[in-house]
């Protein structure tokens, strides 16, 4: 049986079932509402927090005071945040469109901007040719024009990667992370875990990163900090940790679970296979699950993201993204060449490395940031 304790894991008597195995397995039965079952050979251990109900996080208070001690707004920490993106393209826009003739050499130098953003070229042509047509459909004349052209195009083509995540879907919902190593697939868990408890979601994490303790410690923090249950398994097998993670989460009607998973490249097809029967596995423990693979995409990679894309979303079949670390690249653009190349929804982005700093990703915020 599972065993629930207080803040530290205790190893349990491993069970002589193989619950890789077992999991693995086509027909093994998927109890309705699962009493926790000792399906692993190594220990299972569920950390909890509290067992009260999950409360939905605290407001930020107000610091007394003068406005000036107010934290900033997401907003306002979205546009720091692209500060770099902005401030490299700002210098370099605030010459093109100062005035004068739009011509062609505004056009190729327009095109060396957006290319040292990292939009890639194909999105670059793409925006290019949009922003022709705009001119020539406006019957725009001066440079000082060119930049509500350009907002319009980029807008046209990152719009289609927001698209809000439905969370009522299922119960539990069950999204599973993959990416990289330091892409920022925990820390993201332990923000969106606090954010969907701004909706008064009930949430569960399974650490399926089962290839270093670290990355387990790493998780029963956040879950620590954010008041909610990890499900932990002391080494062995990722997709064990997440079967037993969903029975729990049926047992306890919890409305999302969290999958982390380790880090890997796509070229390394072992681990690759691994994460692939992470997501078998899911499936046998909840028909339909994992509803949502999210690939966590580290911004500093900046275009080198769409082969990211391209190779985890043909392995896995992707439903989203999350872009992290906005804050400290210039390569903000590459949500432009994702957008050209493998339109897939862009659900959060990360601009800092508090809690609060993981938001659902909006075009029209994330343009205006850029230019204004
Ligand atoms: N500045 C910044 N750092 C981030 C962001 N997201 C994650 N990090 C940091 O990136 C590092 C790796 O994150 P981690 O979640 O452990 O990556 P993982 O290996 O994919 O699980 C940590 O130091 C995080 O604090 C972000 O949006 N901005
Ligand atoms: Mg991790």
């Amino acid at each position: 049986m599972f065993s629930f304790f207080k803040r530290k894991p205790t190893p349990v008597t491993p069970s002589p079932d193989t619950a890789p195995e077992a999991a693995d397995t086509p027909d093994t039965p998927v109890p309705a509402a699962a009493e926790p079952v000792n399906t692993v050979p190594e220990p299972v251990a569920v950390v909890e927090s509290t067992p009260v109900p999950l409360v939905a996080a605290e407001p930020e208070p107000e610091p007394a005071g003068t406005e000036t001690a107010r934290r900033p707004s997401w907003t306002e920490r979205l546009k720091a945040g692209l500060s770099k993106t902005r401030d490299k393209l700002g210098k370099q826009f605030a010459g093109l469109f100062g005035g004068g003739k739009i011509d062609e050499d505004l056009y190729e130098e327009l095109e060396a901007v957006l290319l040292t953003a990292d939009m890639g070229v194909s999105a670059t042509q793409h925006l290019l040719d949009d922003v022709r047509k705009r001119v020539s459909l406006r019957g725009l004349k001066d440079a000082s024009e060119l930049k509500g052209a350009l907002k319009d195009a980029l807008l046209d083509l990152i719009g289609p990667l927001e698209k809000p995540l439905d969370l009522q879907r299922a119960a539990p919902l069950v999204i599973m992370m993959a990416g990289v190593n330091g892409a920022g697939k925990t820390t993201s868990i332990g923000k969106l875990a606090k954010y969907f408890q701004t909706l008064d979601k009930r949430v569960l994490l399974a650490a399926g990163d089962t290839f270093r303790a670290a990355a387990r410690e790493q998780l029963a923090e956040w879950g620590t900090r954010n008041n909610v249950t990890v499900v932990s398994q002391q080494g062995g097998d990722a997709a064990a940790v997440c079967y037993d993670a969903i029975q729990a989460a049926i047992a306890r009607k919890i409305d999302i679970v969290l999958a982390d998973t380790a880090g890997r490249l796509p070229t390394q097809l072992h681990l690759m296979e691994e994460i692939k029967k992470v997501k078998r596995v899911c499936n046998k423990a909840l028909p339909d699950a994992p509803h949502e693979i999210l690939l966590v995409l580290d911004a500093n990679i900046g275009q080198n993201a769409v082969q990211q894309v391209k190779a985890f979303d043909d392995a896995l079949g992707l439903t989203g993204l999350i872009l992290t670390k906005l804050d400290g690249t210039a390569k903000g653009g590459a949500i432009a060449a994702i957008a050209r190349e493998r339109p897939i929804p862009m659900y959060f982005i990360g601009v800092g490395e508090t809690l609060d700093d993981l938001r659902p990703f909006s075009a029209r915020d994330y343009v205006d940031a850029l230019f204004d």
